[in-house]
């Protein structure tokens, strides 16, 4: 990965300007925080783009499962007083190297993907090793919408609607045994799909990895959608990860595999530049990556920068999980 502050094309500062003569069109949706987040869906779901196509927010797992979204909007870690990142601006930049490393072009790559039918094998320190169809992972506990932060290794950040439910609870469905320590998540692997698993360079498919107690900690989600709908593919469809106080690359998506572990398991990018990324990676101003500083961040709604915070401002939950602990 490289930092964003020499990575900003001309076409992502013409997809901003863009997005910002449309949100004065659309008042105060623009501005809105809190509980306009479907208002806000309902708008940009029609929303063009300049060569006529329709923006990629087509949820990948399509008719499935459509009844149980978008979920009970949760207050309990609401992050105001900043803006919610409009769906057209996060859409449209990921990060998502088995498609592309262009984070403006991942939505035109992946909008053809198909998700379905899509499975989950349950391995390692469980009870009885199984699988999961996505149909069930979707169903197995009530969805929550959730305004978090996410920021980047690369410096960017965002405040996104991830829907989902507690990561907590797919691990007690799993059943791990008292000796497992670590979870750990392989994404999918598909070199004829997904053109940037080509690229050997890196370790194919992606792998990641949390200490089992961060991972039933509340505020790790298992996301299966944002603004109001399942997730679209560059989000990391049918599934992924959502982790807010680490940098963005502990959240893994497309995930096909589950393991639980009694070592800590090895990560994509800590194997592949051992130098610049480590396991735990929380969020933390005063450690600047090696190749630039950590200290402040870019939010890609509002092009504003800001300093950074300390477990991406969510110390006051978290912070306990690493006293006296390896982070
Ligand atoms: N499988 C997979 N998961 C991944 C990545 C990836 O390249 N492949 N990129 C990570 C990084 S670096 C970031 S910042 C986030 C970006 O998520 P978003 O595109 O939904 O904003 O996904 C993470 N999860
Ligand atoms: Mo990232």
């Amino acid at each position: 990965m490289s930092s964003e502050q020499f990575s900003i094309t001309p076409e992502d500062r013409f997809i901003d300007r863009r997005t910002i003569i449309r949100g004065m069109g659309l008042g105060l949706a623009g501005l809105s925080t809190l509980g306009v987040t479907h208002f806000l869906h309902g708008i940009s779901g029609s929303w063009m783009l300049q060569d006529g196509s329709r923006s990629a927010i087509e949820p990948a797992i399509g008719e499935l499962c459509k009844d149980v979204f978008p979920g009970q909007r949760s207050t309990r870690f609401d992050i105001a007083p900043r803006t919610l990142t409009p769906e057209k601006i996060s859409s449209v930049y990921n990060n998502f190297y088995e498609f592309t490393t262009q984070k403006n072009r991942v939505w035109q790559m992946a909008r053809n993907f198909k998700v379905d039918p899509w499975k989950i094998e349950v391995a390692g320190a469980v009870e009885k090793p199984f699988t999961l169809d996505i149909e069930d992972l979707i169903k197995l506990a009530p969805l929550e919408e959730r305004l978090y932060r996410f920021r980047c290794v690369e410096t960017w950040a965002m405040q996104v609607p991830w829907v989902g439910y507690p990561l907590s609870k797919l691990i007690d469905r799993c059943k791990p045994l008292g000796k497992a320590k670590y979870i750990r998540f392989v994404s999918i692997l598909d070199e004829d799909r997904l053109p940037g698993q080509k690229d050997k360079q890196w370790p194919w498919p992606y792998f990641e990895a949390l200490r089992l107690d961060e991972a039933r900690h509340d505020l790790a989600m298992v996301g299966v959608g944002i603004y109001g709908h399942g997730l679209p593919m560059q989000h990391g469809a049918p599934w992924r990860v959502v982790v807010p106080w680490k940098y963005g690359y502990k959240s893994p998506k497309s995930i096909v595999k589950i393991e639980f572990t009694e070592e800590k398991p090895p990560t994509f990018w800590n194997q592949a530049l051992p130098d610049e990324y480590g396991f735990f990676s929380n969020v933390d101003p005063s450690k600047p990556h090696p190749r630039w500083s950590q200290s402040m961040e870019r939010d890609i709604g509002t092009g504003v920068r800001r300093p950074t915070l300390l477990y991406n401002g969510y110390a006051e939950q978290v912070a306990k999980l690493y006293t006296g602990k390896e982070h």
